[in-house]
């Protein structure tokens, strides 16, 4: 059989394995994470003649993880699988942060065989319901002949809706035979909303004094970064990049004012305070992305917001607006770049308010390093940041995981291109990082690529060293060794009178376990060793674990000080911890 899956053939006589793999391979899959199962062996058996790179990782979750950062930076689908029952619930975390990464993804689960179904032999729970609200769209294979065209279908939904699909087979239907057609893969393409809420929207920004423009994920997805800056060139309008989307906009453009929400920046913050429209693109105005900050409650209450998605129920979900546009962010920002110019073919450069930006910007600069300029040792984290941004390698890939330490790094990271930045976003959760940035270098095999992870989450994370060394993935990962869980001791700091529970950790030196393991380790215990072990780390070419060893009392604001209270007790056994 010679025919090209890539380009789809007609009807063919195969098995329901073989039409699983062709699907896969069809839609241009060649790295499925997991970690192997007789469940799904059948079909296993031919990924490496498929041309497809399974990747055995440590642990299901981490294999979700790493297809979510091969999914956010190769900008097409990415696919997952593992065993029945303890494999997939194991993938529900990785799931639930792709989910709000709006990562596409074919969450492969093969299931108890359709005989037993019910009877609770081996390794069987009911997979669909798990995966409910944390999926775009869920399908079980109900007969194999359906194979082919639910794969294909599953693909299609991932991408037309931007997170993660689930198929379910029942581990019985790999084995089958039938005649499958294999189609192409589908291509999405979306358009700019109607030509009157565009023409609404221009004037809307036309007549603005302030526009400022937030430019989100929806912006990298759609690869329109350089197209919202052609509009924000037109409008002089400066442009802030949605939480953690720090690469939707280049940071070195004068009209780059940084990312808003938590640890954000405050030029960004000053100037939206200011505006009288908003044009949120790409961005669905994430609630937690919004919070006051630095103690500046700076979301403009009265300005008209013009929300831009391709999602429609994210459309007013969070903010009044005043116009939605249900649209892709890049065919949008051309066509309202147009129906301007339309109006009025050049605006002048308003070098007013550009000056303003220029201002806002060197005033948050100054004070950033102002925060960081603490020397010596025990090393500041701040100041950390700060040291390895000045010595990161063009163009650098990171991942951020959660923690006190990863979550300041959001002050420092600049980007100059999209698909550079991937944080753990808004689920949050810790142990993103070091697994999606796995993901990321094997997408990116040319690009450096960096995690940021603090100690506590490394515990998560740190058995795939192992797999970056056995499937020889090269990627930097900047433990930051405070021995504690930094960001929840804020909390017990500032709300619990200094009362650690759980919040204090006892560490190796994390360069000795990664040796151990096969990777190279360099351990930090001074501010004068930072740049040069970071500079080393990236020239081995090999899984590198740095080892930073930093100042445990220096910690940034707690992440949810909105949501924490003093104690109260009742109880006279708990009075003395009142707050
Ligand atoms: C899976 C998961 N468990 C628990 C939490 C709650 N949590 C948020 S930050 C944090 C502490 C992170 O500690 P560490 O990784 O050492 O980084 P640090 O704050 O010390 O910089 C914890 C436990 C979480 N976000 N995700
Ligand atoms: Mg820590």
């Amino acid at each position: 059989m010679t025919s090209d899956a890539r380009q789809g053939y007609g009807p063919t006589k195969m098995t329901s394995s073989e039409a699983f793999v062709e699907s896969l391979v069809a839609e241009g899959v060649t790295t499925v994470p997991g970690i192997v199962g007789s469940a799904f062996m059948d079909a296993l058996d031919m990924f490496p003649a498929a041309g497809i790179d399974f990747v055995s990782v440590a642990h299901e979750q981490n294999a979700v993880h790493m297809a979510d950062g091969h999914a956010r930076v190769s900008g097409e689908p990415s696919v997952v699988v593992s065993q029945n029952g303890p494999g997939i619930t194991n993938f529900v975390t990785g799931v639930a942060a792709a989910y709000w990464a709006h990562t596409p993804m074919v969450v492969v689960t093969p299931s108890a065989g359709t005989l037993g179904t019910g009877l609770g032999g081996f390794q069987e729970t009911e997979q669909m319901p798990i995966f409910s609200k944390i999926t775009k769209w869920q399908v079980q294979v109900n007969r194999p002949e359906r194979m082919a065209e639910l794969m294909r279908r599953a693909f299609y939904v991932a991408k037309a809706e931007a997170g993660p699909v689930q198929v379910d087979i029942p581990r019985d239907y790999f084995y089958s035979e039938g005649e499958y057609e294999i189609y192409p893969s589908a291509t999405v393409q979306r358009g700019a909303g109607t030509p009157e809420q565009v023409r609404d929207a221009a004037r809307l920004l036309a007549g603005a004094r302030n526009p400022v423009i937030v430019s989100g994920g929806g912006v990298v997805a759609a690869d329109g970064v350089a197209e919202v800056q052609a509009l924000a060139e037109y409008l002089s309008a400066p442009v802030a990049n949605s939480y953690l989307h720090n690469d939707s906009f280049p940071a070195s453009h004068e009209l780059a004012v940084g990312p808003l929400g938590y640890q954000g920046s405050k030029a960004a913050m000053r100037l939206i305070s200011e505006a009288d429209v908003v044009l949120a693109i790409g961005c669905r105005l994430g609630p937690f992305g919004t919070l006051p900050q630095h103690g500046l409650d700076y979301w403009p209450a009265n300005a008209k917001i013009i929300q831009v998605d391709v999602d429609h129920r994210v459309l007013g979900l969070t903010k009044k607006i005043s116009l939605g546009i249900n649209g892709d962010a890049r065919a949008t920002a051309v066509a309202l770049l147009d129906a301007l110019r339309a109006d009025q073919a050049e605006r002048p450069r308003d070098d007013a308010r550009i000056a303003k930006i220029a201002d806002e910007r060197t005033t948050w600069a100054d004070e950033l390093a102002q925060w960081s300029s603490r020397e010596g040792d025990p090393l500041s984290p701040r100041r950390a940041l700060s040291l390895i941004r000045d010595v990161l390698p063009q163009d650098t890939i990171v991942s951020t995981d959660i923690g006190n330490v990863c979550s300041v790094s959001n002050s420092y990271l600049h980007f100059e291109q999209s698909r550079r930045f991937l944080a753990a976003m808004s689920f949050g959760n810790c142990g993103y990082a070091y697994p999606t940035a796995l993901g990321a270098k094997i997408a990116a095999p040319d690009k450096p690529v960096m995690a940021y992870i603090g100690d506590g989450a490394w515990g998560m994370s740190m058995a795939e060293v192992m797999t970056a060394v056995r499937h020889d993935i090269p990627v930097v990962a900047v433990v930051w060794n405070n021995g504690q869980w930094g960001a929840e001791k804020k909390n017990q700091i500032d709300f619990y009178d200094d009362r650690y529970v759980g919040t204090n950790l006892v560490n190796p030196d994390f360069a000795d376990v990664a040796k151990t393991m096969g990777a190279e380790g360099i351990s930090v215990q001074r501010e004068a060793d930072l740049q040069g072990a970071i500079t080393d780390a990236f020239g081995l070419g090999k899984p590198v674990v740095v080892n930073v060893a930093i100042d445990s009392v220096e910690l940034g604001e707690p992440f949810r000080r909105d949501a924490l209270k003093l104690p109260t007790r009742h109880l006279d056994k708990y009075a003395h911890l009142n707050g």
